[in-house]
């Protein structure tokens, strides 16, 4: 079969001294590392829509690169785009891809023909699975692209636009259980509100929920054994979007009791843009028990927009890298949500820009590891509450022996307090930085 990228062979491991552009410095995929490889750790996937389908195009000028892989009838260019896509993947040694339906083929005007061309592509996708081991994270539909969901899918004021939503849900889940996906994202695009002049936000939380637990159910009943994801997102189309971040998707997902099917999908870029770290988001996702995957990308901290750049920043991914182990790791995986800059305009930048996204998650776990066998910051952190687990008082207190009034009878008996413990912030900054830059990262 023809390549499509027939300059660039099959991407090795060259270690941290290697000066070729197309060999992995750091993500060795044999190397353990706490018991497991490299590539247990980190589940890597291929976002279809930005590496087979973003051009390049912006509000201020076309694309820079050919997508089109040389075709122009839409099943052709459709399996183009997987051929392209499986190679790509083969190359680099990635596991998994993560769709949207519309990623996969052109949509039509009329809905049954998307589906009839969606039914011959999954089956195209399927094959090449079977020939190749790759397999599928999540899909999800894509609605927020067309124009019928200008007032949201599920938060939608229009009964007959809310039955479209279904009807691409319905066939993006039959494609996703097809395919044997880990799991089904819901990312809320339209999903939110400009001004609460024309919006009935109980109306629309109320639809959405039901819209998702009608989800649930088909999936259940068509096999689908998988964890549901919402992806929050403060901002971006809308002003306001529901899943602003993990602490109120999470009392979304109780509140309408869909908290047993659903786990969250952690973007870096939506973390930041919602005003957290993303190891806040993680964090948070993990003590709820629905840290689920993550779309690993990261934005610039200038601009207020997802600039689903490849993650480059090796302090953060080891902090991420650092939450994902002590929540003993994901059942999903790192979809790299991102694309090259409009410049980086070759297909060479596009294997450049996942190996740099690779490596930078493959150093961000041999630090996290070192972060952790180190053992002075689990230390410091279990010293900082040890007047709650190594006094008599503070035992009373978290046995729930103690009420207000024993409390404050214990308090006015003390009289005055001893000076509070430090938080030592730059002792633990320190050493970090010793971790990280001090120690060879071989
Ligand atoms: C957009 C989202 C999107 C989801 C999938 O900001 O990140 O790409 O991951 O719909
Ligand atoms: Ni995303
Ligand atoms: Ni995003």
């Amino acid at each position: 079969m023809k390549e499509f990228f027939e300059d660039i062979k099959e991407i090795k491991y060259e270690g941290p001294k290697s000066k070729n552009p197309l060999a992995f410095k750091f993500y060795d995929k044999d190397r353990m590392i706490l018991g497991k490889k490299m590539s247990e750790h980190l589940p890597f996937a291929m976002a279809w829509w930005h590496n087979l389908g973003a051009n390049g195009t912006d509000m201020f000028g076309r694309g820079t690169i050919d997508k089109s892989f040389g075709k122009l009838d839409p099943m052709e260019y459709a399996k183009a785009k997987v051929d392209a896509g499986f190679e790509f993947m083969h190359k680099l040694g990635i596991e998994y891809f993560c769709f949207h339906d519309v990623d996969l083929v052109v949509e039509d005007k009329d809905i049954n023909v998307t589906n009839k061309r969606l039914d011959e592509i999954s089956d195209y996708i399927y094959l090449k699975m079977q020939e190749t081991g790759i397999k599928c994270l999540w899909g999800t539909a894509n609605m927020f692209s067309n124009p019928r969901y200008m007032n949201g899918a599920g938060s939608t004021n229009d009964a007959y636009v809310y039955a479209f939503a279904a009807a691409q849900i319905k066939k993006a889940l039959d494609i996703t259980v097809k395919l044997n996906g880990k799991a089904y994202v819901f990312w809320g695009g339209r999903e939110g509100y400009e001004t609460l002049l024309n919006t009935d936000v109980k109306f629309e939380l109320d639809n959405i929920a039901r819209l998702m637990h009608m989800a649930v159910d088909y999936g259940r009943s068509i096999g689908f054994k998988g964890d549901f994801y919402i992806e929050p997102k403060p901002k971006e189309p809308m002003k306001h979007q529901y899943d602003f971040d993990a602490s109120t998707a999470i009392s979304f997902l109780k509140e309408y009791h869909l908290d047993n099917d659903f786990k969250l999908n952690i973007e870096a870029n939506h973390a930041t843009l919602a005003g957290h770290t993303f190891n806040h988001e993680l964090r948070i996702s993990a003590i709820n028990h629905m840290l689920g995957s993550i779309d690993a990308n990261q934005g610039d901290y200038l601009l207020g927009w997802d600039t689903d750049e490849f993650p480059s920043d090796v302090y953060e991914a080891t902090m991420c890298m650092y939450e994902v182990i002590k929540a003993g790791g994901l059942t999903g995986g790192f979809n790299f949500d991102a694309k090259c800059r409009r410049p980086s305009n070759t297909f060479k930048d596009m294997f450049e820009a996942y190996i740099l996204g690779m490596d930078t998650f493959a150093l961000g776990l041999i630090n996290a590891e070192k972060i952790i066998s180190d053992g002075r910051i689990d230390d410091f952190v279990k010293e900082k509450y040890s007047s709650f687990t190594n006094t008599e008082l503070g035992k009373l207190i978290l046995d729930d022996k103690m009420d207000l009034k024993s409390l404050s009878d214990f308090a006015l008996n003390m009289k005055e307090m001893a000076t509070p413990i430090s938080g030592k912030q730059e002792y633990l900054l320190a050493i970090i930085n010793q971790i990280l830059f001090g120690m060879k990262n071989e």
